[in-house]
């Protein structure tokens, strides 16, 4: 389905090119080193040129607007808990410079992965790494060298596992890429190291989801059970689950009396950096240019109406060329709070992915900007320089074309006016709609929250199907939806997925169900897996809990209602198979009665 652009790309090519790569690969055996980057490098070029004949990933533009435009009547947002698609799930991959040159590298992974199709034992034994050469140059030729580890002279196949020996790696990279290939592309491994008992190795390694368009890395460590076979290679017996190679597991920085086995210790993503960035020396204010929107009437209004009217905002800052002043703080409305009432004070970064934005547009937010202006103006009236000039435009009927000469250092709208007169989104209606493209490919949703996703993918070892389940409100209106809530009950749900759910696999229900006990009918047919047995991810011992509480200036952040949504979809869109409540479950149509 919607695979993730360059792995579906990159796993597309594997298929078309599958002859071509297992000859290659039985007549390189190990030593055509250059011929082997030459194929790298076709399946490079082709993974970056290859369009999936997906129609849904023919235009996401079209989709993301048509998803808003269905919401969206007579310039109002019917609430709707569901969650928009972000950037991750839709965009092709941002192919500026850097990172495409980091798919280069990250190719290399698929590749070898790719190659791994080749169930015959010399092509997965050719997949080797230059961590297993002992030896992890960043040169991008030693990357992708494919070298066996040295056969071992006087072989001694009793001689007890040792974790840093080379082949303790290759056979874990093997096992990996042969078990998950279909769904993570793997990044750097580690150098594993021994487990809690003889013959057992934790490894560590970053990973990317295939389903996922972002160049975002996750962690895994695990504890394989190796042995060695009679020619000295060293095979995987078996292996732990997601995250059980605690000894692997990346350390917290201040050593800590540790010693209980208790949990595995934690530290916050490293990755992670959405610090506020700052705009720097006064007369660097000065050379730049701003858009400047004063909240509006979409404030507290649901959070498509949000985005929708934010990435008009980024929209028209593009068009103008100019940088963003952006509020962070969010008013999330009463819909997605457990306590009914509209919450103020919700940060940008519980939800989305403040860092990609910040590298992906030019923004600034706002208490920093306006800091930096009350300076800029007191510097002003001191020495008298070139003043700051501001241009306050009232009503979004001053369009973006007319602003577009304007050389005013701010440009300040201001939204006056009622409902619906001062929502954003109206700067870019009319006209203004063929000049202003919405920056769509900005939004990522949070990496605390992905992590959520990845970890709850990870526990089900990313084999999964899933089923949605669309309950709620819609279930309730028999009017709009005479038939959804019998076409979703347990019986109607037992009765249907037994058809195309084999027996006994991993069920991962999204549904805005509250009644966690409706689907135990299911139990007796498969492994069911719901959002709430993963509450710990996101409770107060969890690393999102600790995550989230440093950006609240260390109080605790509620997990709400948007928050479960959107890690629900997440993970739903991994599924390896995916049953949708409308089409699916029901003929109902998604938004009420003939609409479909
Ligand atoms: C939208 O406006 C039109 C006419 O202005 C009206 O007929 C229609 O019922 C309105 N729709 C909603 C959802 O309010
Ligand atoms: C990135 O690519 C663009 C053209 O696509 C080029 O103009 C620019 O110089 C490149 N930047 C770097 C850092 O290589
Ligand atoms: C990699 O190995 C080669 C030879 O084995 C050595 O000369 C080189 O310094 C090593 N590089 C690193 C980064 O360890
Ligand atoms: C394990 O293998 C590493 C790398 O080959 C080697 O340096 C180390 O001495 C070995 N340890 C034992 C106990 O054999
Ligand atoms: C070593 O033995 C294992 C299992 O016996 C086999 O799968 C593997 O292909 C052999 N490797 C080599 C290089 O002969
Ligand atoms: C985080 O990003 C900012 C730029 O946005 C950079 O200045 C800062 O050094 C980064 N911090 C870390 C810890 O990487
Ligand atoms: C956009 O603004 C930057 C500096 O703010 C300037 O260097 C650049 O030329 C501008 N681009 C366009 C298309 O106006
Ligand atoms: C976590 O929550 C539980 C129950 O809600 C409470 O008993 C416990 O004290 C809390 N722990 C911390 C560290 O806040
Ligand atoms: C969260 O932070 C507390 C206090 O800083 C620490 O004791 C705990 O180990 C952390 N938990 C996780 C999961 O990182
Ligand atoms: C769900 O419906 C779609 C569209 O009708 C169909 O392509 C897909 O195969 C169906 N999925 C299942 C699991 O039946
Ligand atoms: C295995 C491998 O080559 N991984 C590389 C993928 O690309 C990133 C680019 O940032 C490198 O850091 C990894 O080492």
């Amino acid at each position: 389905m919607k695979d993730s652009w360059d792995a579906a790309a990159a796993e597309g090519a594997a298929e078309r090119e599958l002859p071509l790569s297992q000859r290659m690969i039985k007549v390189l055996g190990n030593v055509c080193f250059s011929a082997f980057v030459l194929s790298v490098l076709v399946f490079t070029v082709i993974a970056v040129t290859y369009q999936p004949p997906d129609p849904w990933l023919d235009s996401p533009k079209a989709i993301i607007s048509k998803s808003l435009a269905a919401t969206l009547a007579n310039a109002t947002f019917h609430t709707d808990d569901s969650v928009l698609t972000t950037g991750e799930d839709l965009a092709p991959l941002p192919l500026s410079n850097a990172t495409s040159a980091a798919d280069a590298t990250d190719n290399a992974t698929s590749v070898a992965d790719a190659a791994d199709n080749d169930k015959s034992p010399d092509a997965a034994d050719n997949e080797n790494s230059p961590d297993a050469a002992g030896n992890s140059t960043s040169s991008d030729a030693a990357v992708i060298l494919p070298t066996l580890p040295p056969p071992a002279a006087d072989c001694d196949s009793d001689a007890p596992i040792n974790c840093s020996d080379p082949r303790a790696l290759a056979a874990i990279r093997r096992f990996n890429s042969r078990i998950f290939r279909r769904s993570i592309v793997f990044l750097g491994y580690e150098t594993p190291v021994p487990g809690s008992a003889p013959g057992e190795c934790d490894a560590a390694w970053r990973f990317r989801n295939r389903r996922e368009k972002s160049w975002r890395r996750y962690r895994d460590y695990r504890r394989f059970r190796l042995a060695s076979a009679d020619n000295c290679t060293y095979e995987v017996v078996s292996a732990g689950k997601f995250r059980s190679g605690t000894n692997a597991a990346p350390k917290p920085p201040s050593p800590r009396r540790s010693s209980s086995p208790a949990p595995p210790a934690q530290i916050p993503d490293a990755e992670i950096n959405d610090t506020i960035p700052t705009l720097g020396s006064e007369s660097d204010f000065r050379k730049g240019k701003y858009l400047y929107y004063t909240r509006g009437g979409d404030y507290c209004k649901g959070m498509n109406q949000y985005l929708w009217s934010f990435l008009c905002a980024l929209g028209e800052a593009q068009f103008l060329n100019r940088t963003f002043v952006m509020d962070l703080n969010i008013c999330l409305a009463a819909t997605y709070n457990p306590s009914g009432r509209n919450e103020e004070g919700k940060d940008f970064r519980y939800y989305f992915d403040f860092e990609h934005l910040k590298e992906s547009a030019s923004v600034v937010e706002e208490s920093e900007f306006l800091r930096d202006w009350r300076r800029s103006e007191r510097a002003t009236s001191r020495k008298a320089g070139g003043k700051i000039t501001v241009r306050k435009v009232p009503t979004y009927k001053v369009t973006p074309m007319q602003l577009k000469k304007d050389k005013s250092t701010i440009i300040w709208r201001q939204f006056d006016g009622q409902e619906p007169e001062n929502y954003w989104y109206r700067v870019c209606e009319g006209r203004a709609a063929k000049f202003i493209q919405r920056p769509w490919q900005t939004i990522w949703k949070s990496k605390r929250l992905t992590n959520i996703v990845s970890e709850i993918a990870g526990k089900m070892d990313w084999d999964y199907d899933a089923v949605h389940v669309v309950r709620g409100e819609k279930a309730r209106n028999k009017q709009l939806w005479p038939n959804l809530d019998a076409d979703t009950s347990p019986e109607a749900l037992v009765q249907k997925l037994t058809k195309v759910v084999p027996p006994w696999r991993n069920l991962y229900i999204a549904t805005n169900e509250p009644f966690y006990n409706y689907f135990d009918k299911l139990r007796s047919h498969y492994k069911v897996h719901l959002l709430d047995d993963y509450k710990y991810l996101w409770g107060n011992t969890s690393e999102w809990f600790n995550e989230t509480m440093t950006l609240n200036n260390g109080r605790p952040v509620e997990f709400d209602g948007y928050m479960r949504v959107a890690v629900d979809t997440e993970v739903l869109y991994r599924a390896k198979n995916r049953v949708e409540t409308f089409n699916n479950l029901t003929r109902d149509c998604k938004d009420g009665i003939n609409t479909c």
